[in-house]
């Protein structure tokens, strides 16, 4: 049935039934819960879990069967740099209104996710699935050094600045929710800019809400 008239249509993300993460944030549907958080949009959320993400239904939404997927009306959308740049040009608050600031702004979603993230990502899994292997010590010298890379790059370009580009955007939640991945590897010690950087954006009122949204749904799953 078509939504009444008027009535901006609500829409429906997908989470992990129970976050790998434990309800730390860490995985992706926290962006785009962010992002809603931001512009002040009321959403539902549909817990999925391991096993349903490969089932049709879900590879209907997303067909690299995983989270967070998107639905909108008609409109299903995966890949997070993707939902929330949608998110970001249809409601006020998450990009600049020039047209330069936001291609500017765009442009740093993208590194967040195609130049900052990949090294992280390699490092993360790296931990996860091979640190019980021989040759881990040896490796991962080399994976936090390419990192140390990215983020003395990024330290250099936003010197004091609060934010990536002028003010708060949707730039910054892609970029900090990457970062924030390295928080168990000590790294962000070593560039206290960026921490403040984080911390700076995790004390925004909707990046709170946010977070205490999905740790309720890690802390729903356990009991
Ligand atoms: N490029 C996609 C995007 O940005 O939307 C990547 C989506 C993605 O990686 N989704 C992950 C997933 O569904 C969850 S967020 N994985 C299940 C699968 O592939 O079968 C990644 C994630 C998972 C766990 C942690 N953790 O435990 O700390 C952190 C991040």
């Amino acid at each position: 049935m078509a939504e009444p008239e008027g009535l901006p249509v609500r829409p429906t993300i997908t989470v992990f039934e129970a976050s790998p993460d434990r309800g730390r944030g860490l995985a992706r549907d926290m962006r785009v819960r962010w992002a809603l958080e931001e512009v002040g949009l009321v959403y539902d959320v549909r817990r999925v879990s391991f096993e349903a993400m490969k089932e049709p239904a879900h590879l209907a939404l997303n067909p690299f069967g995983q989270i967070p997927t998107y639905e909108e009306g008609s409109l299903a959308l995966f890949e997070t740099g993707s939902i929330i740049l949608h998110i970001a040009q249809n409601h006020a608050g998450l990009l600049p209104s020039d047209a330069d600031g936001r291609a500017r702004a765009i442009t740093w979603m993208f590194a967040a996710v195609s130049t900052v993230e990949p090294p992280i990502v390699e490092w993360a899994s790296f931990f996860l699935f091979e640190r019980d292997q021989s040759g881990y010590a040896a490796r991962l010298p080399m994976l936090l050094d390419r990192i140390r890379v990215r983020l003395g790059q990024l330290s250099s370009h936003m010197g004091e600045a609060d934010w990536l580009d002028g003010g708060f955007s949707a730039a910054d939640i892609m970029m900090v929710h990457v970062l924030r991945r390295l928080g168990s590897s000590g790294l962000l010690d070593e560039y206290p800019g960026l921490a403040a950087y984080i911390a700076r954006a995790e004390a925004r009122p909707a990046y709170q809400r946010a977070f205490a949204d999905q740790l309720a749904v890690f802390v729903d799953s356990q009991s």
